[in-house]
């Protein structure tokens, strides 16, 4: 059911550890390969930085056969109601499901298993106090969602499908939840019918990819390098924490889909 902070207050997360397999993570366009020890130090940061906004994190061990894997959001929802396995749409990551279902089973999880043919992606997953939205995307298919929709819906959710943006890969790569009535979101979408019952705050330009922000009980973590956008929630009253995520980015990932949060 929707409820008051369902978005951003979490006493939990589950990350897994970058792999050396890493390297050969997807990346629509290629800017370098990932450094592994720097991977693995941005990676160790972020943890603490959840631990800091007052999360038990458990992280688990990295699983070299998906070399995407650290990107652990695509492959999981989960809810009050339980964790719902998901069906990553690159096919590199479509295994990614079942594996974060046998060790989130392993931590005392209630599973629902996906019984669809279609894809979607956690990346594409924007939980709000109100609604669900879905974004269709290049990962998350219309069969994907209409399986997620009626998992749901069995659970009091409504799950709205929305448009991803062209070119992005992810919809929360352009937006994140700061609170019940807020939305920070790049002018791409800033101005989308989803977001009509929301106060929009817009990512400066040219700092597009500090959309991928998290808020964490009272902290949002916002990636570094982007000072206006941290200036901007900062005036907006919200703790702000910075945390690198140099690496991730180059394989087109961020602070969001690092981490299961609940
Ligand atoms: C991919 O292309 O699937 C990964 N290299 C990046 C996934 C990032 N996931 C996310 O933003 N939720």
């Amino acid at each position: 059911m929707p409820s008051e902070g369902l978005s951003y207050q979490f006493n939990e997360a589950i990350a897994r550890q970058p792999g050396q397999s890493v390297v050969q993570g997807l990346r629509a366009t290629d800017r370098g390969t990932p450094n592994i020890e720097r991977f693995q130090a941005e990676h160790k940061a972020y943890i603490s930085a959840l631990e800091r906004a007052g999360l038990k994190v458990t992280v688990l061990d990295a699983t070299e056969a998906f070399p995407d894997s650290v990107f652990i959001e695509d492959a999981a929802l989960c809810l009050p109601q339980g964790t719902v396995v998901l069906r990553p749409g690159a096919p590199s990551r479509t295994g990614e499901g079942e594996l974060v279902a046998t060790d989130l089973a392993g931590l005392g999880h209630k599973i629902h298993h996906n019984d669809s043919e279609g894809f979607i992606d956690g990346g594409d997953i924007l939980v709000t106090d109100s609604a669900i939205l879905v974004g269709l995307s290049k990962r998350t298919n219309q069969a994907g969602f209409d399986w997620l929709k009626s998992v749901l819906a069995d659970w009091g959710y409504t799950a709205l499908a929305v448009h991803t943006p062209d070119n992005v890969l992810h919809f929360k790569s352009d937006c994140c939840v700061l609170d019940s009535n807020t939305i920070l979101a790049t002018s791409r979408l800033s101005g989308a019918e989803c977001f009509a019952k929301f106060r929009v705050l817009t990512v400066p330009a040219g700092e597009e990819a500090a959309a991928n922000s998290i808020r964490v009980n009272e902290t949002v973590l916002v990636p570094a390098g982007f000072p206006a956008t941290a200036e901007l929630l900062d005036r907006e009253n919200y703790a702000v924490e910075t945390v690198s995520v140099s690496q991730a980015a180059l394989l087109d990932g961020g602070l969001s889909c690092m981490s299961l949060r609940f």
